[in-house]
Order: structure tokens, then sequence, then C-alpha cells
């Protein structure tokens, strides 16, 4: 018998009184934004959304067809529930109030609507992550430092990644479930639950094509791993890199692996690319939940107290002993 997303969400409730019934409604409202994103990625050409808009993010990115067509589904789709305070995304420079002729939720929505976006025009898996945060109490309105809640403050994250399958993968802090999109019924089914990291791993990723720029940990741990079974590790290691961190992290909570997006000499007043509250923050908790570990390299990534809403990381993320050996390898290191 197959359980749907929206029963899944009933009995966690039930169970184990983890999703209260308004953080149900959102996560329902995100998955069928992410169903309507994932039609259009489908489409494709034949729906006129691929390629560049023209203009540029906040952190002058130049915003593919995609980025903002996903950006708008999630803004329209979350708007009227009730759920929600505000809203902040890649993709907007600020925080998007809910406006003021719908009711005003408790919780936060942050999100990363199309991630991999340099996938997009080249039909490889791209996805949206997602990160809910509960609004800090006590105060009316709603203001852009009330997002500014370190990452073992959410409430609920996830993503859905849009590959040969669409699978949305959830956590609200009692473990990791895959739910697949089963398109002739229209709705998510869970197809994996209690998703478990094992510890140790053969397999890496990350960009080497910035190799000549990276610090000297990471140099380290990398130049080790390609040695193989002639080198300390003595084991050979293989190397993956999809450049969507949905689709690598997929793969690591499906198989095991590390994930390493780290700082480098490229822009050195850059703590790294990847953006700490609606990328590292969700796909670290995820990791955690299923038995891994993400740091920055000296402090656990959900330990950060942000003090910017499109703050950048380091991200090193993925098999326990594998982060631990990195973190280790960074100690006493500048970066
Ligand atoms: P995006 O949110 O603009 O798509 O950027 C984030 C992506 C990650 O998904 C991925 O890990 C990384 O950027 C790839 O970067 P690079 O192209 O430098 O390899
Ligand atoms: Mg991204």
């Amino acid at each position: 018998m197959s359980v749907s997303l929206s029963r899944y969400l009933v009995e966690e409730q039930r169970a184990k009184g983890k999703i209260p019934p308004e953080l149900r409604l959102l996560l329902e409202v995100v998955a069928r934004a992410c169903k309507g994103i994932s039609h259009s990625v489908n489409k494709g050409a034949l729906g006129g959304v691929l390629g560049s808009a023209g203009s540029e993010n906040v952190q002058g990115e130049v915003q593919k067809k995609l980025d903002i067509i996903a950006n708008e589904v999630l803004i329209e789709a979350n708007e009227w529930g009730g759920h929600l305070a505000a809203m902040a995304s890649e993709e907007m420079d600020s925080i998007h109030l809910v406006p003021n002729r719908y009711p005003q939720g408790e919780y936060l929505l942050l999100f990363d609507p199309l991630d991999g976006s340099s996938n997009i025009d080249v039909n490889v898996s791209i996805g949206t992550i997602f990160s809910v945060l509960r609004k800090p109490e006590g105060q009316d309105g709603v203001s852009e430092a009330d997002f500014l809640q370190a990452g073992q403050q959410q409430v609920a994250a996830g993503y859905c990644v849009y590959g040969p399958q669409t699978t949305l993968v959830l956590t609200v802090g009692d473990g990791v479930a895959m739910f697949t999109l089963d398109r002739e019924q229209g709705s998510f089914v869970l197809t994996q639950e209690k998703v478990q990291i094992p510890a140790d791993t053969k397999e890496f990723a990350i960009n080497m094509s910035n190799m000549r720029h990276w610090d000297e940990p990471v140099k380290r741990y990398i130049d080790e791993c390609l040695q193989g079974t002639q080198g300390p590790r003595g084991k050979d290691f293989n190397m993956r890199w999809i450049a969507s961190m949905v689709a690598d992290v997929h793969r690591i909570l499906t198989r095991g692996g590390v994930f390493m997006y780290p700082w480098d000499q490229r822009e050195p007043q850059k703590p790294g690319k990847l953006r700490l509250m609606y990328e590292a923050n969700p796909m670290s908790w995820l990791i955690e939940q299923a038995g891994g570990a993400a740091t920055n390299g000296r402090q656990r990534i959900l330990d950060i107290q942000p003090s910017q809403l499109h703050e950048r990381v380091s991200v090193i993320l993925g098999s326990k002993n594998e982060v631990d050996r990195i973190t280790q390898y960074h100690q006493g290191a500048s970066h």
C-alpha cells in the first residue's frame, strides 16, 4: 500500500506531534509548488522556459528564465494560505512579506527556487531547496533580522530534485524521508524512510578545476584521495561532480560520499560560494538527520549564527568519518 506525502505528514503529526497543522499545510503547499516547477522543467524547450532572463540577482549572478519562474511559483503558492509571515529567496534582494490582504502565519520560509542553474539548459538534474523557521515570538510584523537564526532552529527542511525522477526529500527532525512524484496520481509517494548515510566512503565531490585556489587542508585531503591504494588512505577513490548541489547531496544521501565547496583564493573575502541560509543549512540538517556531518572546516554549519540573509559559507558535508577527517585537517589552518 502506498503512502502519500499527505498521509505521511498526518501520521507523523498523530504519532509524534512533530508537525503542527500549519506546518503541514506549509509543507504540502511547498510540495505542490515543486510539482508545478517539475512540470515546467519537464517541458524544457517546448515550454519556452530555457535560456537567460537577461537580469541579475542580488549576488550578481545572471538569472535564467527558470530561476524566475520557480521563484514566482513558490511565492504565489505560499502567499495566501495563512501559514507564513514572510519568505526569502536566493532570487530576491530582500524578504517578501505576505501581503496584508492575507492572514499572517507564524512561519518563515527560505528557498533556493532553482538550484544548479548552470544545468538547466543542458538537461541535467536541478532542484529546489527549502528551509522553514519559526518567526520569533512576541512581536508584531516581521523583519529581515527575524530570519537570522542558526540552522539548528529549523523546524523543517528539504529539497526536490528534478531528475530522471522527481523526488522530494524532507526532514522535520525525525529522520529523512524520500517521496517520488507519481505523475499518474499527481502525488508524492513515500519511497524511502529513515535514510542513513554510511560513515565511510570512497567517493568525493568537488569542482577539481578550482584545485590551484584551494587552501592547504582541502588540497591535502584530495591529494591523499588521488593517491589511492598507494597513498596514506590505502584505497582508491571515485569522483563525481554534478554542479547541482541537490543532485550531489541526493547521491550522498543514497549511497554515501563527501561533498565540498570550500573557501578558495579566487575571492578571498567571500567565505565560500554557497549560501548559508537556503542552501547549506537545509542540506546540513538533512545530512545530519541521516547520520552524516556538515561543517565549514572549523564549525558545525548548523551552529553558525548568520549575520546576513544572503551570507555565504564554506561547505563540507556527507559521510561522517570523512567529514571528521577533513575537519581535523583544518585545525590550525587559516580558512
Ligand atoms: P546556483 O544556486 O546559482 O545554481 O549555484 C549553486 C550551485 C550548486 O548547486 C553547485 O554545487 C555549485 O553551484 C556548482 O558550482 P560550480 O559551477 O562552480 O561548479
Ligand atoms: Mg543554489
